[in-house]
């Protein structure tokens, strides 16, 4: 693969409903856009997860960018390229970043999968033709408020019910929730919000019968979880403590959780999520694919990353229109009875609406070898 330049763009989209978790609350999301383009005028397209503020992990919009321009971008331009996969070991020598360097890394598994005429899905060894996909939920005003949103999203067909909890709305949200759905499949996330001193609080939890609790304790320990996952029935699934293969591997020695969230933007890219993939294929250990409020270019990404075989749970790619008026690819991503047909065009399938994405832009900058 020969990359004739590569561009980013900082863009802006505003969300249709301010998004709340433990650690705050958004309603306007800006990112990185990532495009390489090849000498053929082909372009493949990533995106940044990073949000403004080092609030979910370390990385920022602002790292991202710094990390990209000053080493990732050189490090691209330096060799040619031939398969996706070596994307990750040229950029092995800088320590995390870990969404700056799958940005730039997914734009390179779109271009490839582009030049040879096949689908993301099936460059990347996937499956299936549909996806099944469930929901998540931001704190709200009022429990009433979030009964009557998961009773809209439970009749639009998502396949799970994914809640944000914290200390202050958890137990008796979760309690309410299963009064009115009983046999609905539910989930709660914490966001990192506990400590091991909550550990009686939490197993509260046990009596509603939740498919799993989502990272209760810190963003970066799979130790406490391993105490509080021998403590509870609930299965604990782990989603910032897990960057790599080497973490998923311990966390899985140790008994820290049971079921794992992939965000491909969190492992450094689609070829990490891969080797992931594979090891808890062969642990039995359950996979779904998490969100971070991406534009439809992260959406298209992880539709084709679900298709593995080993992503078993619904994950909370939900449909353009939860998040947007208006998304940057066409045709929108859209969810039918909480599933989504997996495009089978070359690349992601979808078509970036340069337009569209022009209005969002704040600011570029174009880099050439
Ligand atoms: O922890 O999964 C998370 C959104 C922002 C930051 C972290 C998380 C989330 C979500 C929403 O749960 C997922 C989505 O709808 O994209
Ligand atoms: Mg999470």
């Amino acid at each position: 693969m020969e990359f004739k330049h590569i561009t980013l763009r900082h863009l802006k989209m505003r969300l249709k409903h301010p998004f709340t978790t433990s650690f705050g609350t958004q309603q306007d999301k800006e990112f990185i856009l990532v495009e390489i383009k090849n000498k053929d005028g082909i372009s493949g397209w990533g995106e940044s997860v990073a949000f403004t503020e080092p609030l979910y992990k370390e990385e920022t919009v602002k790292t991202n960018w710094h990390i990209m321009e000053d080493f990732l971008i050189p490090l691209l331009f330096k060799e040619p390229i031939n398969h996706p996969d070596e994307v990750s070991q040229r950029f092995a020598h800088i320590k995390g970043n870990y969404m700056a360097k799958s940005a730039l890394e997914g734009a390179v598994w779109d271009l490839y999968a582009k030049e040879q005429g096949i689908s993301l899905a099936k460059a990347l060894g996937g499956e299936k033709e549909k996806i099944e996909v469930g929901i998540s939920i931001g704190i709200q005003k009022s429990i009433d408020d979030l009964l009557k949103i998961i009773d809209q999203y439970v009749t639009e067909g998502y396949k799970r019910i994914k809640v944000k909890i914290k200390p202050g709305w958890d137990v008796q949200v979760i309690q309410q929730i299963r009064e009115k759905f009983p046999s609905i499949q539910l989930m709660a996330d914490a966001n990192s919000a506990y400590t091991l001193d909550d550990m009686d609080h939490l197993a509260k939890l046990d009596d509603f019968n939740l498919m799993m609790i989502e990272q209760p304790l810190a963003h970066d320990d799979i130790i406490d979880h391993a105490a509080l996952q021998a403590r509870l029935k609930t299965p604990i699934c782990l989603d910032e403590s897990i960057h790599s293969v080497e973490d998923a591997r311990k966390a899985i020695q140790l008994g820290s959780c049971k079921i794992i969230n992939i965000k491909i933007g969190r492992v450094g890219g689609l070829t990490e999520a891969k080797k992931i993939h594979d090891l808890c294929k062969e642990k039995g250990i359950p996979l779904w694919c998490g969100g971070m409020l991406e534009s439809g270019i992260g959406r298209a990404h992880n539709i084709a990353l679900t298709t593995l075989p080993n992503f078993i749970l619904p994950g909370d790619t939900a449909a353009s229109s939860r998040y947007w008026e208006q998304d940057i690819i066409h045709p929108e991503v859209e969810v039918n009875n909480g599933e989504i047909l997996v495009p089978d065009g070359p690349g992601i399938g979808f078509e970036p609406n340069l337009e569209q994405i022009e209005e969002y832009t704040l600011y570029s900058k174009i880099f050439r070898p």
